[in-house]
């Protein structure tokens, strides 16, 4: 089986760098790295500073990196942008299911030729996805489960959204989960669900990033 469930996460926090600087990403990650073992890279970051993004905080901090370009495309293009960001050393990509079950294993047969991950995103933590994404969310986490997928992305501002996603995964699938803080996401009740927290504005733009994640963490034990 390809597809295997992400094992752990450092203080159960992943931090979303959506930082448009390299150099101000880098130095944020000097300041936390003894508390965050994964981050999370997307556009704002790689669009900024190019794909060298994810192997300069990689080889400079041994993180687990996630690259959250939530792929949503024709197969043929998301097996591309799956490759190029697995070959910068991507450990899990995002990808959006609602594209359908064969955009999705795209992604999955790219992950497998490199020995690496993906996560499924069914459902998303702003308002707006409830419009259109919400009807069709259950369908798409029933759909990454045929394909035998393991990690899920649910948020944490929509808790009876989240809990449903994780009955439907059961406990041996692993489900982080954006929206806390500055989204208004509470990080004690989304763990009771999720595995890992995503947090970014709350850490990112704290004047003292440090105590953000360490008041994260007293507020989750
Ligand atoms: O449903 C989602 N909600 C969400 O916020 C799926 C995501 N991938 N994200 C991402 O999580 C978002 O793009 C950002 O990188 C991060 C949350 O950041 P923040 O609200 O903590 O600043």
């Amino acid at each position: 089986m390809v597809v295997e469930q992400m094992k752990k996460v450092k203080n159960n926090i992943i931090l979303a760098l959506d930082l448009m600087d390299i150099l101000k990403s880098y130095d944020l990650c000097e300041t936390i790295y003894n508390y965050i073992d994964t981050i999370k890279i997307g556009y704002p970051l790689t669009l900024s500073e190019g794909l060298k993004s994810i192997e300069i905080l990689k080889e400079n901090f041994d993180f687990t990196v996630i690259c959250d370009y939530k792929l949503a495309d024709i197969p043929a293009t998301n097996e591309k942008i799956a490759k190029l960001s697995y070959d910068k050393g991507a450990d899990y990509i995002i990808v959006h299911g609602f594209l359908g079950s064969d955009s999705v294993k795209a992604c999955l047969d790219i992950a497998k030729e490199h020995n690496k991950e993906i996560f499924l995103l069914s459902e998303m933590s702003h308002p707006g996805a409830d419009t259109f994404l919400k009807s069709v969310s259950e369908e798409i986490v029933k759909m990454g489960l045929k394909l035998g997928i393991k990690n899920y992305i649910a948020p944490s501002t929509k808790i009876d959204r989240l809990s449903k996603i994780r009955e439907l995964v059961g406990e041996d699938s692993f489900i982080i989960s954006p929206g806390v803080g500055t989204q208004g996401g509470d990080p004690k009740e989304t763990l009771k669900y999720a595995n890992a927290l995503i947090v970014g504005r709350s850490i990112y733009e704290s004047p003292n990033p440090e105590t953000a994640i360490k008041n994260i963490i007293n507020s989750i034990i």
